[in-house]
């Protein structure tokens, strides 16, 4: 199930925390998009994520939960993202609080649905940097040395770059994306309509379009065509 992320261009990423009607969630699920990422930084509970996954479950595209708190480990998702973050000191982001939830559930976990994710988180002001004690790298160097942290020395499947709430560094994020071997770049932050995702997905492997589900549905939407037809 985990090799399917290797095809993936384009996910949409909603939050449990935020409001979407019927309407715009069909819409979102019936896109053509090759999944459904579901997570947030903050108001993320066992309930509000049930309650997104059954009604996303009502359409054929792929359900990924993004695990943020172990409050809100829902089963029932087709994968499990546990994301670790690279690029913060406080180590109960990097293994920390994955320890105490597997010290619970280890056991049981079935591992051919989950994927770690080694995330850099390069905005700042963003809640999931507040939140992490995350320090954006300073220079190109610093975000690929993470990079290979995460292809080379933890074979991780997914290095995440996080610009959460801006558009980032294009030159960065493919420079980034091609010391990868075997680790499949994820970028997110800013892809706010079809203009932004081209430039995104020709950068990164996968892109992820979050904001702008809540902000303009339909710009969002036309984030799909503009990966498909490149
Ligand atoms: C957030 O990377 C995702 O975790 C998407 O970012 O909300 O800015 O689209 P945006």
């Amino acid at each position: 199930m985990t090799g399917l992320i290797g095809q993936w261009r384009h996910v949409f990423k909603l939050d449990p925390d935020r409001e979407l009607s019927d309407e715009a969630l069909e819409k979102v699920c019936t896109s053509g998009t090759d999944a459904i990422l579901v997570g947030g930084s903050s108001g993320v509970t066992y309930d509000n994520t049930v309650d997104l996954m059954s009604r996303i479950r009502r359409f054929a595209v792929p359900c990924v939960l993004e695990i943020s708190t172990d409050e809100a480990l829902v089963p029932g998702f087709d994968l499990y993202f546990i994301p670790i973050v690279l690029n913060t000191d406080q180590g109960e982001w990097i293994c920390g609080r994955h320890q105490e939830a597997l010290r619970e559930a280890g056991a049981h976990l079935e591992w051919d649905r989950i994927a770690a994710e080694g995330y850099v988180i390069l905005n700042e002001d963003s809640t999931a940097a507040k939140l992490t004690g995350a320090r954006a790298p300073a220079t190109l160097k610093d975000l690929t040395a993470y990079a290979r942290m995460a292809d080379r020395l933890f074979s991780l499947p997914i290095f995440y770059v996080e610009y959460s709430g801006t558009f980032g560094n294009m030159e960065w994020v493919r420079q980034t994306r091609n010391v990868l071997q075997r680790s499949r770049l994820f970028y997110g932050g800013g892809i706010d309509g079809p203009d932004k995702a081209r430039e995104a997905a020709q950068a990164a492997h996968t892109i992820v379009v979050g904001n702008a589900v809540y902000e303009n549905l339909s710009q969002a939407l036309a984030t799909v065509d503009a990966v498909r037809k490149l």
